[in-house]
Protein backbone atom coordinates (compact mmCIF):
# COMPACT_ATOMS: atom_id res chain seq x y z
CA UNK A 1 0.00 0.00 0.00
CA UNK A 2 1.10 3.37 -0.72
CA UNK A 3 2.48 5.16 2.36
CA UNK A 4 1.13 8.54 3.51
CA UNK A 5 2.60 11.81 2.60
CA UNK A 6 2.36 15.25 5.03
CA UNK A 7 3.70 18.37 4.64
CA UNK A 8 4.37 21.36 6.86
CA UNK A 9 4.21 25.03 6.03
CA UNK A 10 4.48 27.94 7.44
CA UNK A 11 6.60 31.24 7.93
CA UNK A 12 10.25 31.39 9.34
CA UNK A 13 10.25 30.16 13.01
CA UNK A 14 6.93 29.03 12.72
CA UNK A 15 8.25 25.65 14.27
CA UNK A 16 8.26 22.82 11.55
CA UNK A 17 11.80 21.23 11.62
CA UNK A 18 10.36 21.21 15.31
CA UNK A 19 7.47 19.02 14.55
CA UNK A 20 8.03 17.54 11.18
CA UNK A 21 10.98 16.00 13.90
CA UNK A 22 8.70 15.15 16.73
CA UNK A 23 5.90 13.94 14.58
CA UNK A 24 8.59 11.16 12.46
CA UNK A 25 9.71 9.90 15.95
CA UNK A 26 6.32 9.32 17.32
CA UNK A 27 5.33 7.50 14.45
CA UNK A 28 8.43 5.53 14.17
CA UNK A 29 7.31 4.49 17.68
CA UNK A 30 4.17 3.26 16.12
CA UNK A 31 6.03 1.02 14.09
CA UNK A 32 5.24 3.02 11.10
CA UNK A 33 8.44 3.60 8.92
CA UNK A 34 8.79 7.33 8.03
CA UNK A 35 11.02 9.01 5.93
CA UNK A 36 11.66 12.52 7.22
CA UNK A 37 12.54 15.39 4.51
CA UNK A 38 12.70 18.80 3.49
CA UNK A 39 12.43 21.41 0.58
CA UNK A 40 14.73 23.61 -0.89
CA UNK A 41 16.38 20.01 -0.38
CA UNK A 42 15.97 16.28 0.86
CA UNK A 43 18.08 14.76 -2.67
CA UNK A 44 21.84 15.03 -3.50
CA UNK A 45 20.71 16.99 -6.51
CA UNK A 46 18.05 19.50 -5.00
CA UNK A 47 20.70 20.25 -1.99
CA UNK A 48 22.91 21.71 -4.69
CA UNK A 49 19.94 23.73 -5.77
CA UNK A 50 19.14 24.57 -2.22
CA UNK A 51 22.68 26.46 -1.44
CA UNK A 52 22.37 28.12 -4.85
CA UNK A 53 19.15 29.24 -3.77
CA UNK A 54 19.87 30.25 0.06
CA UNK A 55 22.98 31.90 -0.27
CA UNK A 56 21.09 34.60 -2.77
CA UNK A 57 23.32 34.29 -5.73
CA UNK A 58 20.28 33.60 -7.73
CA UNK A 59 18.37 36.65 -6.54
CA UNK A 60 19.70 39.15 -9.27
CA UNK A 61 18.53 36.61 -11.98
CA UNK A 62 15.04 37.15 -11.12
CA UNK A 63 11.88 35.74 -9.41
CA UNK A 64 10.87 33.70 -12.32
CA UNK A 65 14.04 32.12 -12.18
CA UNK A 66 14.56 31.16 -8.40
CA UNK A 67 10.89 29.95 -9.25
CA UNK A 68 12.55 27.32 -11.85
CA UNK A 69 15.13 26.52 -9.76
CA UNK A 70 12.53 25.51 -6.48
CA UNK A 71 11.09 23.26 -9.46
CA UNK A 72 14.61 21.73 -10.10
CA UNK A 73 15.08 21.05 -6.88
CA UNK A 74 11.42 19.12 -5.96
CA UNK A 75 11.82 17.34 -9.04
CA UNK A 76 14.82 15.53 -8.33
CA UNK A 77 13.61 14.94 -4.65
CA UNK A 78 10.37 14.02 -5.96
CA UNK A 79 11.98 11.10 -8.01
CA UNK A 80 14.93 10.61 -6.18
CA UNK A 81 13.48 10.43 -2.34
CA UNK A 82 9.91 11.22 -2.37
CA UNK A 83 8.04 9.01 -4.22
CA UNK A 84 10.20 5.82 -3.97
CA UNK A 85 9.44 5.76 -0.50
CA UNK A 86 5.67 6.45 -1.22
CA UNK A 87 5.65 3.15 -3.24
CA UNK A 88 7.52 1.41 -0.81
CA UNK A 89 4.98 2.11 1.56
CA UNK A 90 6.68 3.92 3.99
CA UNK A 91 5.31 7.88 5.28
CA UNK A 92 6.57 11.11 3.84
CA UNK A 93 7.23 13.98 6.30
CA UNK A 94 8.46 17.05 4.93
CA UNK A 95 9.54 20.59 6.04
CA UNK A 96 7.61 22.74 2.85
CA UNK A 97 6.36 21.48 -0.43
CA UNK A 98 4.51 23.04 -2.97
CA UNK A 99 2.54 25.58 -0.75
CA UNK A 100 6.00 27.20 -0.19
CA UNK A 101 6.03 28.02 -3.87
CA UNK A 102 2.56 29.11 -4.20
CA UNK A 103 2.86 31.60 -1.50
CA UNK A 104 6.22 32.70 -1.32
CA UNK A 105 7.22 33.04 -5.00
CA UNK A 106 4.15 34.57 -5.79
CA UNK A 107 4.14 37.02 -3.00
CA UNK A 108 7.79 37.77 -3.26
CA UNK A 109 8.15 38.11 -7.34
CA UNK A 110 4.46 38.37 -8.39
CA UNK A 111 5.36 35.07 -10.67
CA UNK A 112 2.00 34.40 -12.68
CA UNK A 113 0.29 31.40 -11.00
CA UNK A 114 -0.26 29.78 -14.34
CA UNK A 115 3.74 29.29 -14.63
CA UNK A 116 3.73 28.03 -10.96
CA UNK A 117 0.95 25.74 -11.39
CA UNK A 118 2.16 24.31 -14.88
CA UNK A 119 5.62 23.27 -13.25
CA UNK A 120 3.88 21.70 -10.26
CA UNK A 121 1.84 19.25 -12.18
CA UNK A 122 5.22 18.29 -14.22
CA UNK A 123 7.48 18.06 -10.57
CA UNK A 124 4.84 16.70 -8.60
CA UNK A 125 2.80 14.34 -10.30
CA UNK A 126 1.16 11.79 -8.14
CA UNK A 127 2.73 12.96 -4.89
CA UNK A 128 0.12 15.07 -3.77
CA UNK A 129 0.25 15.22 -0.11
CA UNK A 130 -2.47 13.65 1.69
CA UNK A 131 -2.41 16.03 4.66
CA UNK A 132 -0.58 19.26 5.24
CA UNK A 133 0.08 21.59 8.25
CA UNK A 134 0.41 25.25 8.18
CA UNK A 135 1.93 26.58 11.47
CA UNK A 136 0.20 29.76 12.32
CA UNK A 137 2.82 32.84 14.27
CA UNK A 138 2.91 36.35 13.97
CA UNK A 139 5.79 37.00 11.44
CA UNK A 140 7.43 38.82 14.74
CA UNK A 141 7.32 36.39 16.52
CA UNK A 142 8.44 33.79 13.93
CA UNK A 143 11.51 35.85 13.05
CA UNK A 144 12.45 36.68 16.78
CA UNK A 145 12.42 32.89 17.45
CA UNK A 146 14.75 32.49 13.91
CA UNK A 147 17.01 35.00 15.17
CA UNK A 148 17.57 33.61 18.23
CA UNK A 149 18.39 30.21 16.51
CA UNK A 150 20.76 31.59 14.21
CA UNK A 151 22.80 33.25 16.73
CA UNK A 152 25.54 35.01 15.34
CA UNK A 153 24.99 33.56 11.58
CA UNK A 154 23.89 35.85 8.54
CA UNK A 155 20.61 35.90 7.57
CA UNK A 156 19.51 33.84 4.79
CA UNK A 157 17.83 35.27 1.36
CA UNK A 158 14.41 35.07 2.68
CA UNK A 159 14.35 35.56 6.51
CA UNK A 160 16.54 38.91 5.34
CA UNK A 161 12.90 40.21 3.33
CA UNK A 162 10.75 43.31 5.39
CA UNK A 163 8.77 42.20 8.32
CA UNK A 164 5.51 43.19 6.03
CA UNK A 165 6.63 40.77 3.55
CA UNK A 166 6.50 37.88 6.19
CA UNK A 167 2.90 39.52 7.37
CA UNK A 168 2.05 39.10 3.45
CA UNK A 169 3.04 35.35 3.20
CA UNK A 170 1.48 34.65 6.80
CA UNK A 171 -2.21 35.94 5.05
CA UNK A 172 -1.63 33.99 1.73
CA UNK A 173 -0.85 30.82 3.72
CA UNK A 174 -4.12 31.36 5.53
CA UNK A 175 -5.70 32.23 2.52
CA UNK A 176 -4.65 29.03 0.60
CA UNK A 177 -6.07 27.01 3.98
CA UNK A 178 -9.64 28.26 3.54
CA UNK A 179 -9.51 27.37 -0.02
CA UNK A 180 -7.94 23.41 0.56
CA UNK A 181 -9.47 22.84 3.67
CA UNK A 182 -10.11 19.15 2.90
CA UNK A 183 -6.08 18.99 3.06
CA UNK A 184 -4.77 21.77 4.90
CA UNK A 185 -4.96 21.87 8.57
CA UNK A 186 -3.93 25.23 10.20
CA UNK A 187 -2.61 24.92 13.73
CA UNK A 188 -1.68 27.94 16.41
CA UNK A 189 2.21 27.47 16.64
CA UNK A 190 2.06 30.31 18.77
CA UNK A 191 1.00 27.92 21.99
CA UNK A 192 3.92 25.87 23.44
CA UNK A 193 5.78 22.94 21.98
CA UNK A 194 3.79 20.46 23.71
CA UNK A 195 0.12 21.17 22.86
CA UNK A 196 1.45 22.06 19.37
CA UNK A 197 2.56 18.57 19.23
CA UNK A 198 -0.67 17.02 20.80
CA UNK A 199 -2.99 19.16 18.29
CA UNK A 200 -0.94 17.51 15.34
CA UNK A 201 -0.82 13.83 16.51
CA UNK A 202 -4.52 14.24 17.01
CA UNK A 203 -5.35 15.54 13.59
CA UNK A 204 -2.79 12.64 12.07
CA UNK A 205 -5.01 10.01 14.28
CA UNK A 206 -8.23 11.20 12.75
CA UNK A 207 -7.49 11.68 9.46
CA UNK A 208 -4.55 9.08 8.63
CA UNK A 209 -4.31 7.16 11.50
CA UNK A 210 -7.89 5.78 11.96
CA UNK A 211 -8.51 4.96 8.00
CA UNK A 212 -5.11 2.92 8.50
CA UNK A 213 -5.89 0.80 11.32
CA UNK A 214 -9.00 -0.63 9.67
CA UNK A 215 -7.03 -2.44 7.05
CA UNK A 216 -3.13 -2.49 8.33
CA UNK A 217 -1.52 -3.91 11.24
CA UNK A 218 0.32 -0.97 13.53
CA UNK A 219 3.13 -2.53 15.85
CA UNK A 220 2.24 -1.79 19.47
CA UNK A 221 4.06 0.83 20.71
N1 LIG B 1 11.13 28.61 -0.07
C1 LIG B 1 10.54 29.23 -1.14
O1 LIG B 1 10.64 30.45 -1.27
N2 LIG B 1 9.86 28.49 -2.05
C2 LIG B 1 9.75 27.13 -1.97
O2 LIG B 1 9.13 26.50 -2.83
C3 LIG B 1 10.38 26.49 -0.84
C4 LIG B 1 11.04 27.26 0.09
C5 LIG B 1 10.28 25.01 -0.69
C6 LIG B 1 13.91 27.71 3.23
O3 LIG B 1 14.45 28.11 4.43
C7 LIG B 1 13.46 28.98 2.54
O4 LIG B 1 13.08 28.70 1.21
C8 LIG B 1 12.27 29.54 3.24
C9 LIG B 1 11.18 29.64 2.17
C10 LIG B 1 11.89 29.41 0.90
N3 LIG B 1 12.65 30.82 3.70
N4 LIG B 1 12.19 31.49 4.58
N5 LIG B 1 11.91 32.32 5.29
P1 LIG B 1 14.91 27.14 5.56
O5 LIG B 1 14.64 25.73 5.22
O6 LIG B 1 16.32 27.49 5.91
O7 LIG B 1 14.05 27.68 6.77
P2 LIG B 1 12.52 27.70 7.06
O8 LIG B 1 11.82 26.66 6.25
O9 LIG B 1 12.00 29.07 6.95
O10 LIG B 1 12.40 27.19 8.52
P3 LIG B 1 13.13 27.65 9.82
O11 LIG B 1 13.58 29.04 9.88
O12 LIG B 1 14.18 26.59 10.02
O13 LIG B 1 11.98 27.61 10.88
P4 LIG B 1 11.04 26.41 11.35
O14 LIG B 1 11.58 25.10 10.90
O15 LIG B 1 9.65 26.75 11.00
O16 LIG B 1 11.13 26.51 12.94
P5 LIG B 1 11.97 25.62 13.98
O17 LIG B 1 13.42 25.57 13.58
O18 LIG B 1 11.27 24.37 14.27
O19 LIG B 1 11.80 26.57 15.22
C11 LIG B 1 12.48 27.82 15.32
C12 LIG B 1 12.89 28.06 16.79
O20 LIG B 1 11.69 28.22 17.57
C13 LIG B 1 13.66 26.90 17.40
O21 LIG B 1 14.63 27.40 18.25
C14 LIG B 1 12.58 26.13 18.18
O22 LIG B 1 13.12 25.45 19.28
C15 LIG B 1 11.66 27.26 18.62
N6 LIG B 1 10.24 26.82 18.73
C16 LIG B 1 9.58 25.93 17.95
N7 LIG B 1 8.30 25.79 18.36
C17 LIG B 1 8.14 26.61 19.42
C18 LIG B 1 7.05 26.91 20.28
N8 LIG B 1 5.85 26.33 20.12
N9 LIG B 1 7.24 27.81 21.25
C19 LIG B 1 8.45 28.42 21.42
N10 LIG B 1 9.54 28.17 20.65
C20 LIG B 1 9.39 27.28 19.67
Amino acid sequence: MRGKFITFEGGEGSGKSTHTAALAERLQARGIDCVLTREPGGSAGAEIIRHIILSGIAKPLGAETETILFAAARDDHVRMTIAPALDAGKWVICDRFIDSTRVYQRALGKVDMKLIRSLERVTVGAAMPDLTFVLDVPAGIGLARAKTRRGSAAADRFESEAIEFHEDLRRAFLVLAEREAKRIVVIDGRAPRDVVAERIWATVEERLLGNLAQGVEIAAP
